[in-house]
């Protein structure tokens, strides 16, 4: 399969919540009810951004509506692709580091359940295939002890 022509994917953009961003122990998995062939997998929470809307704007957008949360956005995750990293052909995805400030986050559109992963379990869901690789890298940017 061929790589696809530059800005020919779909903007996704999604959240890296901790409960501290200088010190981060805990991250927000969402596991999705829907559509049918995603649900019972986790995703870090976030969506699609819509055209000409700054990334960290929708983010900031996907979150308040998935969550009901408002965040501080810290810094992006990068990628090794500098569109960000692929989900599939069509979508690619942009992550950043953030944290709750204000709001208790709350399964309110394509999710059932919440769960803060602890030290040690980030890798204890069943994480849709884009996110896994990007989960990983979560753990290799984190500080060391
Ligand atoms: N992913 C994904 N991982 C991930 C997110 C936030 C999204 O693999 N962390 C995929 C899942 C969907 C696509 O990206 O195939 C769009 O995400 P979605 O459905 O959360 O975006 P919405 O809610 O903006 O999409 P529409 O309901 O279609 O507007």
């Amino acid at each position: 399969m061929s790589a696809p022509a530059p800005g020919t994917r779909r903007l996704v953009v999604a959240g890296a919540l901790l409960d501290d961003l200088a010190r981060p122990r805990l991250l927000l998995a969402a596991r999705r009810h829907r559509p049918a062939a995603l649900a019972g997998r986790w995703e870090l929470p976030g969506g699609k951004a819509e055209p000409g809307e700054r990334p960290v704007q929708a983010l900031r957008r996907e979150l308040r509506e998935e969550l009901g949360v408002e965040v501080e956005v810290g810094a992006e995750l990068p990628a090794a692709d500098p569109e960000g990293w692929p989900l599939s052909p069509a979508l690619v995805m942009r992550v950043w580091w953030a944290r709750v400030s204000a709001g208790w986050p709350e399964p309110l559109e394509d999710h059932d359940e919440l769960r803060w992963l602890g030290e040690g379990g980030w890798e204890g869901v069943d994480w849709l295939a884009g996110d896994l690789p990007v989960v990983r890298g979560l753990l290799a940017a984190l500080p060391g002890p």
